[in-house]
């Protein structure tokens, strides 16, 4: 495995940052740099030539723009005209040599619902966690789209799954799921979909491929109602041993679906050296990036908080190399 990070943007000093840290793999996604990305052939081509020049590799994309195919998630009369737009995207990663198209299937809401999170505070020393309580959101008012079934969310990933694996096993682009963060069943009336190992599982099988696989986002899934932190490297051999992980966000957190805090890696409910150990075991070598990081006080850009958290996963896998 090996670690990467997020990008907030392509300036010099953010790929400088990257390449200082050692990191060697850079996602562009998670930070809201894809909003503005273009998609184009030629544009992806130039970005990669740009941070190829820090000595850096683009290892995946993560989540397009909700605009983009935001029919195609709720299966909208334009479904298919924004499904073609989609497939295109996805033969130009294949085209330029990126090597993960990773993404989620949360429409409209996406990651929502947080009662507390950037600088509001409840960690150690002040820290700012991000918190959720289903209890305080379960009533909350239905978006514009109304009421969406989680049978009818999972039926538009599957049609949108049997016309995109092909695409991806032609242009040897992995297509990779993160799961439904927070793991409710329901928010603002949309269904969510992958909330449990068995409910994360079905994506898998609705179109077997060695090109369908997971975003495998361990804190989300250490969240679902039926793992928490004990059973998270079972869970991790479970999906790991199938060849389905293709790319993890690793990070740490206390208590689990319907209630839980967002942690710094050192604490929490996970036993870190037992995950990478589990990772290590199945033979894991996709890019490994901590997702989301506790607010340290002073850091504007997240970098400080980041920085602690490569130093802590490099440790704990050449803890695991050397011990076992
Ligand atoms: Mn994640």
């Amino acid at each position: 495995m090996e670690i990467a990070l997020a990008v907030r943007n392509l300036s010099d000093e953010e790929l400088a940052y990257v390449a200082q840290l050692g990191v060697k793999q850079v996602i562009l996604g998670g930070t809201g740099i894809t909003e503005e990305l273009p998609w184009d052939f030629l544009s992806l081509l130039q970005i990669k030539s740009r941070v190829e020049s820090f000595g850096l590799q683009i290892a995946a994309i993560e989540n397009i723009p909700e605009h983009i195919w935001h029919q195609v998630r709720v299966g909208g009369p334009e479904r298919d005209r924004q499904l073609e737009d989609v497939l295109e995207i996805i033969r130009n990663l294949g085209r330029v040599g990126i090597p993960i198209f990773a993404y989620n299937w949360m429409p409209t809401v996406g990651v929502w619902g947080h009662w507390r999170q950037g600088q509001a505070g409840g960690g150690r020393g002040g820290a700012g966690l991000k918190s959720f309580d289903y209890e305080l959101v379960k009533d909350a008012p239905l978006t514009e789209e109304g009421e969406i079934s989680a049978e009818e969310i999972h039926a538009n990933h599957v049609y949108f799954l049997k016309a995109a694996v092909p695409v991806a096993e032609e242009y040897n682009v992995k297509l990779a799921v993160h799961p439904d963060d927070p793991p409710a069943p329901v928010l603002r009336g949309i269904g969510r979909t992958m909330i449990s190992v068995e409910t994360y599982q079905r994506v898998l099988d609705a179109v077997p491929s060695p090109y369908n696989g997971l975003e495998f986002c361990q804190g989300t899934v250490t969240e679902f109602a039926d793992v928490g932190g004990a059973r998270l490297p079972e869970v991790i051999r479970h999906f790991g041993r199938q060849g389905k992980i293709f790319f993890v966000h690793f990070r740490n957190i206390r208590g689990k679906f319907p209630k839980f805090d967002e942690v710094f890696q050192d604490e929490g409910d996970v036993d870190q050296y037992e995950a990478i150990k589990a990772y290590m075991e199945v033979g894991f070598e996709g890019p490994i990036r901590p997702d989301h990081t506790p607010r340290i006080a002073g850091d504007v850009d997240g970098h400080v908080g980041m920085a602690f958290a490569v130093g802590y996963l490099r440790a704990l896998m050449q803890a695991v190399e050397k011990c076992g």
